[in-house]
């Protein structure tokens, strides 16, 4: 195995093997993962993979067979006859095992899909053919720029030549050529027919009578054949090996603004969950609002619990120095910022006589808001890799304070606790 080759492997499998990231976030990633495993299966094997884009019913799946010299993909006169991912084993090339990616047509209209397809297939693919079977339409123009773009190496096929005469494929391969230019190499512009037409063939035997029947005339792509050997000859493992570094570098990108989104997913859950079962704890038990504080276990355990989401585990001595801290910001800007009317706001309704569930609620709501809070505030000082950052504690907390919408989520608390409370 190649240097470069097996760093990429393990550069991969350190992706996957990622000490940081917890249980919950690792599931949410399952997709991603199993894609990597794939890629380094592939890298293992050390296979090629050959792949095919173009129009429907352009005969990709036609090429492969005649390439594969079987019938290993189905073929149709019905538009969209390949609609999924398929993939066969060919004959080797150098003892390097060929593996032949069948792909589902390119149409005129979803543009998203045909890129998210270009990007799919030339990440999985070290060499594309791009199939045609006429001059290029205006969504193939487009979709030869994309491919040409992610930088694989490309023939331009120009299938079922059988259906033209010389001249016009001289004509065409031209055109092809020029649309193709700077794109796709003029040596790589070729013609092929993979499944010829059958025709009718009329046979004088020896005593002279006709006979005449259809025949299927043999399959040409020797020029194709001869340039996938050629491409992959001029140094075929290395070029895998390079083309899988280039997708592990993108994946490893995608990777990592995945898995900030999911652990912002996660954290968002777990902070609504504590914040829910403190205001229940709360509202069950309705204590004053000075001794809040001290129902701060809770808070403390979120936030330990926030730690290992983002991989940088507190413990809960720290974790609760981080919550004195959190609160220490929040007594000293709520004045600053709202007022004494926040509590009265949560209050409301309270003094005129209510019952005490709406009392309970509405002491709970402020649990809740408090724990939202500090697991906010923890969330963002964990998401800054443990720092509060240049602009400190105070300013994090204000932020949080400032943008939150107070009123729905208190709103939103205490029907949610009133809820539980009944239940
Ligand atoms: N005349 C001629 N017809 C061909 C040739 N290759 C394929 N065809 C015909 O073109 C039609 C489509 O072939 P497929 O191989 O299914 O095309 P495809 O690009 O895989 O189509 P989708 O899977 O639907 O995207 C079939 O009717 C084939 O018989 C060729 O070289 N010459
Ligand atoms: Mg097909």
């Amino acid at each position: 195995m190649t240097e470069p080759l097996a760093q990429t492997i393990d550069s991969l499998r350190a992706l996957i093997d990622d000490p940081s990231l917890p249980g919950e976030v690792r599931q949410a990633l399952t997709p991603e993962f199993l894609e990597i495993e794939a890629l380094i299966d592939k890298l293992n094997q050390q296979a090629i993979h050959v792949a095919v884009f173009g129009r429907v019913s352009v005969g990709k799946s036609a090429l492969l067979n005649a390439l594969a010299g079987s019938e290993a993909f189905k073929v149709g006169v019905l538009h969209g006859t390949t609609t999924t991912r398929e993939s066969t084993h060919w004959t080797t090339i150098d003892g390097a095992g060929v593996h032949l990616i069948d792909t589902p047509g390119i149409n005129e209209i979803d543009g998203e899909a045909r890129e998210k397809l270009a990007h799919d297939i030339a990440g999985r693919s070290d060499l594309v053919l791009f199939v045609v079977d006429g001059d290029v339409t205006a969504v193939e123009a487009a979709a030869l720029r994309e491919l040409a773009r992610i930088n694989r190496p490309m023939l331009l096929v120009l299938n079922k030549a059988d259906r033209f005469v010389q001249s016009e494929i001289t004509a065409l391969i031209e055109r092809l050529r020029e649309h193709a230019h700077g794109l796709v190499r003029a040596e790589h512009v070729l013609t092929a027919s993979a499944l010829p037409a059958r025709r009718r063939v009329i046979r004088i035997d020896a005593a002279g009578n006709e006979r005449e029947s259809m025949e299927q005339p043999e399959a040409d792509i020797n020029a194709v054949r001869q340039a996938i050997v050629d491409v992959l000859a001029s140094d075929g493992k290395t070029l895998a090996a390079l083309n899988a570094g280039l997708f592990a570098g993108r994946i490893s990108d995608q990777l990592g603004t995945r898995i900030t989104q999911v652990r912002r997913d996660v954290a968002d859950k777990l902070i609504r969950n504590y914040a829910l079962g403190k205001g229940v704890a709360v509202g069950l038990t309705p204590i004053p609002l000075a001794d809040l504080a001290a129902a701060a276990g809770l808070d403390v355990a979120l936030v330990v619990h926030l730690s290992h989401v983002y991989g940088l585990p507190l413990t809960k001595a720290e974790a609760g120095e981080l919550v004195l801290k959190i609160a220490a910001q929040v007594v000293a800007l709520m004045g600053a910022i709202w007022g004494i009317n926040a509590i009265a706001s949560a209050l409301k309704g309270v003094s005129a006589g209510l019952s005490t569930a709406l009392t309970a609620g509405a002491q709970g709501a402020l649990a809740y808001f408090a724990t939202y809070i500090t697991g906010r505030a923890a969330q963002a000082y964990l998401a800054n890799g443990k720092s509060w950052g240049e602009r400190g504690p105070k300013r994090v907390v204000e932020d949080i304070l400032k943008n939150l919408d107070r009123d729905s989520i208190l709103r939103d608390a205490r029907a949610e606790i009133l809820a539980k409370l009944r239940a």
